[in-house]
């Protein structure tokens, strides 16, 4: 089973990341199935960025995806721009992509509302660039968090349109989001999912974030009238720290409920918060070292681009071929 996701180098990760998708790779892994991993940073130039920022934010991801467990050995991590065949096919898809569909992405329209500069054409075109990497390499599941599943939608509907009119050419791919933990909310606003662009850090967790920052800031997450501690539609902060603890304990909510059933909020977060700083600190240990050797990082992409250009290459000339376009072979 082949799987393959892709991760932004925006700014600091966040612990919904961590939790709706890079828990997921490594899972991926660790269950014995090719996986690929792409640092997606022509993606994060479809917003305003800082060239020399973009950069190191590359690196970043890279550490932050081997400190959690990722292992170039067995999965292969590359950055999308060293492998072009993606860009190639982003084209050659919008040729089978309903016009009328993107105007349908939420997140272009959400992205598009908060831009105060330009908005580009490649904020709208985003759906069909992430769909080229993930059909390069058919792929069978994309292990993501819930903000991705319209977009993953799209992906297959591109495929079994590109499949129809041409001739069967792509697997069509199936999302892996998981059961708990795929929509992390803001601490301080928990009907809104925790973000990279949130207007404020406040209710947002970094994964490598200091331990007494992480208490700070679940010290103060907004909760919800009353004093039970459940999963309930109208306690929505109180459910989101279930669901956060539940996976850094690696246990059922329902076990977390059980367990708080009865016992104060402050209590409870004090507890959310250890679980966190728990759960969080072998990455951040391990980020730190890896961080610093930018010269092994690149190597890892290099080797990983390279894996990763023999297979979407394959991909790209039957996608060719059944097009028509370029010389016949
Ligand atoms: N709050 C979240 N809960 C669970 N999963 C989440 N993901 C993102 N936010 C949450 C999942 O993380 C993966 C990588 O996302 P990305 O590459 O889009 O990274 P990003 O842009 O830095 O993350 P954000 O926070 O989603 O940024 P904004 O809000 O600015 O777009 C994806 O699998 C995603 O589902």
């Amino acid at each position: 089973m082949r799987i393959f996701s892709g991760i932004q180098p925006t700014g600091r990760k966040h612990l919904g990341n961590y939790i709706g998708a890079i828990r997921q790779y490594v899972e991926g892994q660790e269950r014995g199935n090719p996986a690929i991993y792409c640092i997606v940073d022509l993606h994060a130039i479809t917003v305003p960025h800082e060239p020399a920022a973009l950069r190191r934010s590359v690196y970043d991801t890279l550490a932050l995806l081997l400190a959690a467990g990722l292992d170039p050995g067995r999965s292969i991590l590359f950055r999308q721009s060293d492998v072009h065949e993606h860009t190639e096919l982003c084209w050659l898809l919008s040729a089978v992509t309903a016009y009328g569909d993107l105007t349908r992405m939420t997140q272009f329209k959400e992205k598009s509302q908060r831009q105060r500069e330009l908005v580009s054409a490649g904020l709208f075109f985003y759906p069909v660039l992430q769909a080229a990497d993930i059909l390069a390499y058919r792929t069978e599941e994309v292990p993501v968090g819930d903000d991705q599943r319209q977009h993953l939608e799209l992906t297959r509907d591109i495929a079994e349109r590109f499949n129809q009119r041409f001739g069967e050419v792509f697997v069509v791919p199936r999302h892996r989001i998981p059961p708990v933990g795929a929509r992390i909310m803001d601490l301080q606003d928990p009907t809104s999912k925790m973000s990279t662009t949130a207007e404020s850090t406040a209710g947002v967790i970094f994964i490598d974030e200091e331990p007494d920052e992480i208490r700070r800031k679940v010290r103060s997450a907004v909760t919800d009238p009353g004093r039970e501690i459940v999963r309930r539609p109208d306690k929505p902060g109180i459910s989101n720290l279930i669901e956060i603890m539940a996976v850094a304990r690696g246990v059922e909510p329902e076990q977390v409920e059980r367990e708080f059933e009865g016992r104060g909020y402050a209590e409870f977060k004090q507890a959310v918060a250890e679980a966190i700083v728990e759960f969080l600190a072998p990455v951040r240990q391990r980020y730190r070292e890896l961080r610093g050797d930018e010269a092994a990082l690149e190597r890892t992409l290099a080797e990983g681009a390279e894996r990763a250009r023999a297979i979407a290459a394959e991909t790209l000339a039957d996608v060719r071929a059944a097009m028509g376009v370029g010389a016949p072979v």
